[in-house]
Parts: structure tokens; C-alpha cells; sequence
């Protein structure tokens, strides 16, 4: 991290040189004030442009205490064939943790939807024993990874499978070969092969009106899971919230905030712990005007920040990204008028926005947890 001095001498060198100042640091640093309170704070982030930009890793380094590889570690990246593993894109992100003394988290084992399965994967042929060559395919998979990366504390083992607009759980190439049974093995060969990792089952269930099918389906799954012995930690509640439009998905809908309560309280009541892993604010729907837009973004990561941290349960808080220019959120339905999208802590100019300050106030606010150990 930069010293105070380093900091003024970059200043005064970038003043002469006519560039603008660095951000002033906001200190202290998210990461330390989740460490007071016993959680994680990081952040998701991908190789390519946002790694290469050295102000966006500053930021990395300065406020996070773990990062998530955004896709480097699915399927479709991880895997062009059933024969090989493209470490290299992974590698590089665990070596920026490891050099900065930063948690790794781990996304995804198996990310249990076909749209995000390689092409080769959902047109495999597992020949006259299905089962047991979708289960020895699974089993190397999850072995080859846990092994690689051994410092992964928590690890998303199965993400989305249930269908948000059913509730039903989704059917893969995986889950035709050797049955919805899928799920449980992919808990059991994590145990395995990560035996000192926290183990989460990972959605985007949210509370939002539209989302009650969805949260059920999560609900029975955690059920499910729970009575056949397998060992889940954690439910990852990716917290994708979306303000201004009710539901991010249909644009409509409204907060429910009681039957979220009651769905997170049916969960820790399973004795599952909670982590906040993937949070950003789409901002799609609101009005155009920066200030305001940026506060509405904030009052609601605030109000879903303190209602989930009231939970000791929740120990890792991610967001999904710290600055607005590399979020996913940019390539998906547009704002009407089309500017780009504020859904992160920190601005397109690096400087720190109204969300950087509810995610610091919200902790501030926290009670105390034990941490995981
Ligand atoms: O942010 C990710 C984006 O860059 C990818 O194109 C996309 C598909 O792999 O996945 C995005 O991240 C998703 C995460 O892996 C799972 N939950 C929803 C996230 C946003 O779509």
C-alpha cells in the first residue's frame, strides 16, 4: 500500500506533470472496517482491461482484503476441452491475492445452467455408463481445481441452478447423465478435496415481489441439500440489487422486505451462515441527474447492507466489481437514455462515490461476529 508521503510526492509529480491527482484515500479501508467486525470485504475481478489498469488495482489493493475471479475460474473459460485445464488467466489473478496478501474466494465449481456450460459440455456423449463418466468428469474437475488453488477459503460449489421464474432446479448435460444427484456429489468431492473450505451454495434470489418463486425454490433446495447429509456451509446471496425499476429482471415489482427476512431467517434457521457475494446496484431505471442517482444507488445498498449484516451469519461481503467502467451491468440492457451505468463504489474517474460511503457506513454500523476461522 502507499505510504501517506508516497502518496503526496505522486501528487505533487502528477501536478507537474499536468495530470490530475490521484483519489484522496478513504480511510480507513473497507476491508478494515468489515475485519472489525469480524467479515471479509473484497471484490470481484476479472483478467484483461480491469486487471492491466494499475489505478483500478490501487483501489483493489487499498479498500479489499480478498478478491473473486469474475470468470476465470467456469467452466467455459477454464475448460476448452474434457481434457484440459487453461490455468493461466486463474493463475494470474491468484498471484495478484498472494502478492497483496489478499483472500482468494472461489466462483464457480459448477455453475449448474447450461447457457454457461462449454458448447462441449452440453453435446457430450458419456457413453453406456453416464453416471459414473459425468461423475469421474465432475470429480477431476473439482479435485484438479481445489488442488490448484489450495488458499480458496470459500468456495461457490454449485451456482444458479435453480430456474428464477419456476422455482424448479435446471437440468444440465451433468444432471441428465447422473441425476439431480449432481448436487449433492458436487458438495461431497468439495468437502473432499477443500476439507478446510467454507462451502456455499450461491443465487440471485433478491427481494424483490418477482423473486418469490425463486427464493422458494432456493429454500428447497437448501431443505433438500440439508437432508441428504451434504455439506453446505453457506448460502451466497449474490445481492445483484436493482433501484428505481422494482425488479432488475421484469422492471416491475416492489421490495418485500418481510418475506426476505423470512427467507433468510428460514435459512440461518438450517444453520447456514450468509455471505454477500457478487453486490452491485443496477441503476437502470433511474433518473438521469448524478447526484440524486448516485444517493438513491447508495440508500438501497445501505438499507440491504444493514438488514443483512444484523445477521451474524453474514461473514464475506464482495461487491461484484469497484468501479462502474468494468461492470458487467454496462453490457446489459441499456438505460434509456443510455448513459452508462453507476452501479459501483467507485466512479469511472476512480474517486469515491456515495455507495463507497454506505458500504463504509453500513459496516461502521455492524455488530460484532466471529469470524470464520
Ligand atoms: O460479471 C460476469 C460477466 O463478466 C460474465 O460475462 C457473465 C457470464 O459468465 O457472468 C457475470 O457474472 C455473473 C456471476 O458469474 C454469477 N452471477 C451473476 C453475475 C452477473 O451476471
Amino acid at each position: 500500500m502507499l505510504t501517506r508521503r508516497a502518496c503526496l510526492s505522486l501528487t505533487a509529480a502528477g501536478f507537474a506533470a499536468g495530470f490530475a491527482s490521484p483519489a484522496p484515500a478513504q480511510e480507513p479501508s473497507l476491508s478494515a472496517l468489515a475485519k472489525a467486525k469480524g467479515l471479509n470485504f473484497g471484490t470481484a475481478l476479472g483478467t484483461g482491461k480491469p486487471f492491466e489498469d494499475a489505478r483500478y488495482r490501487e483501489i483493489i489493493i487499498r479498500e479489499c482484503g480478498m478478491i473473486v475471479p469474475e470468470n476465470e475460474l467456469k467452466w467455459y473459460v477454464l475448460r476448452p476441452d474434457d481434457k484440459t485445464f487453461a490455468f493461466g488467466r486463474a493463475d494470474a489473478l491468484a498471484a495478484f491475492a498472494r502478492g497483496n496478501g489478499m483472500i482468494l474466494r472461489g466462483h464457480t465449481l459448477l455453475w449448474h445452467h447450461p447457457r454457461w456450460f462449454p458448447a462441449w459440455l452440453n453435446d457430450y456423449d458419456f457413453g453406456s455408463r453416464p453416471a459414473a463418466k459425468a461423475e469421474a468428469m465432475l470429480s477431476q474437475h473439482i479435485r484438479h481445481l481445489c488442488a490448484r488453488y489450495p488458499q480458496i477459503q470459500s468456495w461457490d460449489v454449485v451456482n444458479e441452478t435453480i430456474n428464477d421464474k419456476t422455482g424448479e432446479l435446471r437440468e444440465t448435460s451433468l444432471s441428465k447423465a447422473m441425476g439431480q444427484g449432481v448436487l449433492e456429489t458436487s458438495f461431497h468431492l468439495a468437502r473432499e478435496a477443500a476439507p478446510n473450505a467454507k462451502l456455499a451454495y450461491n443465487d440471485y434470489m433478491g427481494w424483490n415481489a418477482s423473486d418469490a418463486k425463486h427464493r422458494d425454490g432456493v429454500l428447497r433446495l437448501l431443505e433438500r441439500l440439508k437432508k441428504n447429509g451434504a455439506p453446505v456451509d453457506v448460502l451466497g446471496i449474490q445481492s445483484h440489487l436493482g433501484v428505481g425499476q422494482g425488479d432488475q429482471v421484469t422492471g416491475s415489482g416492489a421490495r418485500q422486505e418481510r418475506e426476505w427476512r423470512r427467507f433468510i431467517d428460514e435459512a440461518v434457521g438450517m444453520g447456514y451462515d450468509l455471505s454477500l457475494t457478487e453486490l452491485d446496484i443496477n441503476d437502470k431505471a433511474l433518473p438521469a441527474d448524478l447526484p440524486s442517482r448516485d444517493r438513491a444507488v447508495a440508500d438501497e445498498a445501505k438499507a440491504f447492507l444493514d438488514l443483512m449484516l444484523s445477521y451474524p451469519q453474514t461473514k464475506e461481503v464482495l461487491a461484484w466489481g469497484m468501479t462502474d467502467q468494468y461492470s458487467w451491468l454496462q453490457g446489459t440492457t441499456p438505460r434509456p437514455d443510455n448513459l452508462p451505468k453507476r452501479p459501483s463504489p467507485y466512479g469511472a474517474d476512480y474517486q469515491a462515490k456515495p455507495l463507497r460511503e454506505a458500504i463504509a457506513a453500513a459496516l461502521r454500523a455492524a455488530p460484532e461476529r466471529t469470524p470464520w476461522g
